[in-house]
Formats: C-alpha cells, sequence, structure tokens
C-alpha cells in the first residue's frame, strides 16, 4: 500500500534522467524499488508493467499512469 505521495517520491527516484517518464532501463537499473512497483500494481515484472500501463511505445510510464495502476490495484492509500 503507498499514498501518492510515496509513489511521487519512488517515482522520482526512478527517473533518473528527470524526463517525467520512468523507462524500462531505469526500472532495471533499481531492482529494489522496481519490485516494490511490481507489487503495488500487481504485476510480475517491469515488462508487464509498460506493457499494461505504459502508453509509450518507446517503453516508459508516467507518473499519471504508474497511479492509474497502482489506483487499479487497489493499492492507493
Ligand atoms: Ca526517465
Amino acid at each position: 500500500m503507498a499514498t501518492e505521495q510515496e509513489l511521487q517520491s519512488l517515482f522520482k527516484t526512478l527517473d533518473r534522467d528527470q524526463d517525467g517518464k520512468v523507462s524500462i532501463h531505469e526500472l532495471f537499473l533499481n531492482p529494489g524499488l522496481s519490485a516494490i512497483i511490481s507489487s503495488e500494481t500487481n504485476t510480475s515484472s517491469p515488462q508487464e508493467l509498460l506493457a499494461r500501463y505504459g502508453s509509450d511505445e518507446n517503453g516508459s510510464i508516467t507518473f499519471e499512469e504508474l497511479k492509474k495502476a497502482v489506483e487499479k490495484a487497489s493499492n492507493l492509500t
């Protein structure tokens, strides 16, 4: 379970180049946080997360998309 604020801080940490999107590479660079994101969104891998919720064909996810994914999994408190 996460609050929006916690989610935002996770997202910022993952977004190393600060372009407002978390890419598959950024997820792989931080396996620990990536695992938390997977569990909060009920997905088994970064690939699944991006395939299901990312709208960007380059394989990245915005904060809004991530938030929706967590809301859908009912993990946003
Ligand atoms: Ca990024």
